[in-house]
C-alpha cells in the first residue's frame, strides 16, 4: 500500500486547481480565468488500486502586493515541508519567466522530487510546447510531462511519473473520499466562483466570502447563509448590480452547485458587507481564516 502528499505549485492561472479537478474526477476547487482564484491550499484524494494521492492544491506564487498574498505564498512554500512530491505546473504558451524560475530554484532546495506539468496543450502550438519542455528542462527535474487539464490529456502519463513518488504506507483517508475540505468552505468557494467572472478588474480580489451558517430544515430544504465581504462602500453596489440583479444571478448560479453538493434543495441567503481593506489588515485576515 502506498499514499503521499503531492503539492501542486506553480504561477495564478497556469491550471493547477482544473488540474486538481481532472486528476481527482470531480470538482473540488474553483477555477476561473482571472488569476489568483485560489486562497487556501485545498485536498483533493485520488485512489487507484493499491495507491492514495493527496493533491494539495495551492494559490499561484506571485509578488506579494498585499497582506494577504504574502500569506498566501507562505501558505505554498510551507505545504512543501510536508510535501512527498512536487508537481510544478507551467503554461504551455506563457514562455518560463523570472517567476517560474524563482520557483525552480526553490523546489530544487526542498527534499521532495518534483514532477513538471506543461499544461494547456490543448490550446498551445506544438513549438510553444517544444520551446518550454527545452527550457524548463535546464531544471534537471525528476519528469516532464505535457498535459491539459481541460481534456485529460496526458494526465494518465502525469499518474504513472507520480505513483513511484509515493512512500510505502497506509491510505490518509478512505478510498471513496475526494476532498477532506469542510462544506462550509467548499459551499463559499462556489459563490466566490460565481463572481469571478462578472466583476471587472480589481474587484474580484476584493470579495472575500463566508458562509456562516447551514441548517438542514425539518422539510429537508437546506439552508445555506453567506456573507459577501468587499473592501470598499462602493464596491457594494457592483456586487449586488442594478435592482439587485447580479446577487440574484449569483446566488441563483451558486444555489445549482450547492444542490449538487448537498444533494438537497437548498436556500441561499447572501449579504453583502463592507470590511474595510480587509486584504491589508492582518487581524480582518485571521477572522476570515486566512
Ligand atoms: N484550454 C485550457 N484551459 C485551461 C487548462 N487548464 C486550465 N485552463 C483554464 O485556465 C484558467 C485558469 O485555471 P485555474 O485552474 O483556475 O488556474 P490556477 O493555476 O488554479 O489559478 P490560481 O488559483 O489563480 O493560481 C481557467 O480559465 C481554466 O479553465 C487546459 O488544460 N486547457
Ligand atoms: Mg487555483
Amino acid at each position: 500500500m502506498k499514499s503521499g502528499f503531492i503539492s501542486i505549485v506553480g504561477r495564478p492561472n497556469v491550471g493547477k486547481s482544473t488540474l486538481v479537478n481532472c486528476l481527482v474526477g470531480e470538482k473540488v476547487a474553483i477555477t476561473s480565468s482571472r488569476p489568483q482564484t485560489t486562497r487556501n491550499t485545498i485536498r483533493g484524494v485520488l485512489t487507484r488500486g493499491e495507491s492514495q494521492f493527496v493533491f494539495v492544491d495551492t494559490p499561484g506564487l506571485h509578488k506579494p502586493k498585499t497582506a494577504l498574498g504574502e500569506r498566501l505564498n507562505k501558505l505554498v512554500y510551507g505545504s512543501l515541508a510536508e510535501a512527498d512530491a512536487v508537481l510544478f505546473v507551467l503554461d504551455a504558451r506563457a514562455p518560463v519567466g523570472p517567476g517560474d524560475r524563482l520557483i525552480a530554484e526553490r523546489l530544487g532546495q526542498a527534499k521532495a522530487p518534483v514532477v513538471v506539468a506543461v499544461n494547456k496543450v490543448d490550446i498551445a502550438k506544438p513549438d510553444q510546447i517544444g520551446v518550454q519542455l527545452a527550457e524548463a528542462s535546464v531544471w534537471d527535474f525528476a519528469a516532464y510531462v505535457p498535459i491539459s487539464a481541460r481534456t485529460g490529456d496526458g494526465v494518465d502519463t502525469l499518474l504513472s511519473e507520480l505513483e513511484p513518488l509515493l512512500p510505502e504506507g497506509h491510505f490518509f483517508f478512505p478510498p471513496d473520499a475526494a476532498s477532506d475540505q469542510p462544506e462550509a468552505l467548499f459551499a463559499a468557494e462556489l459563490v466566490r466562483e460565481k463572481y469571478l467572472s462578472r466583476l471587472r478588474e480589481e474587484l474580484p480580489h476584493s470579495l472575500a466570502v463566508v458562509v456562516n451558517d447551514i441548517e438542514t430544515r425539518d422539510d429537508g430544504l437546506v439552508h445555506v447563509a453567506a456573507i459577501i465581504y468587499v473592501e470598499r462602500s462602493s464596491q457594494k453596489g457592483m456586487v449586488i448590480g442594478k435592482g439587485g440583479a447580479m446577487l440574484s444571478a449569483v446566488g441563483t448560479e451558486a444555489r445549482a452547485d450547492l444542490e449538487r453538493l448537498f444533494g438537497a434543495k437548498v436556500f441561499l441567503e447572501l449579504r453583502v458587507k463592507v470590511e474595510k481593506d480587509w486584504q491589508r489588515r492582518d487581524p480582518v485576515l485571521d477572522r476570515l481564516g486566512f
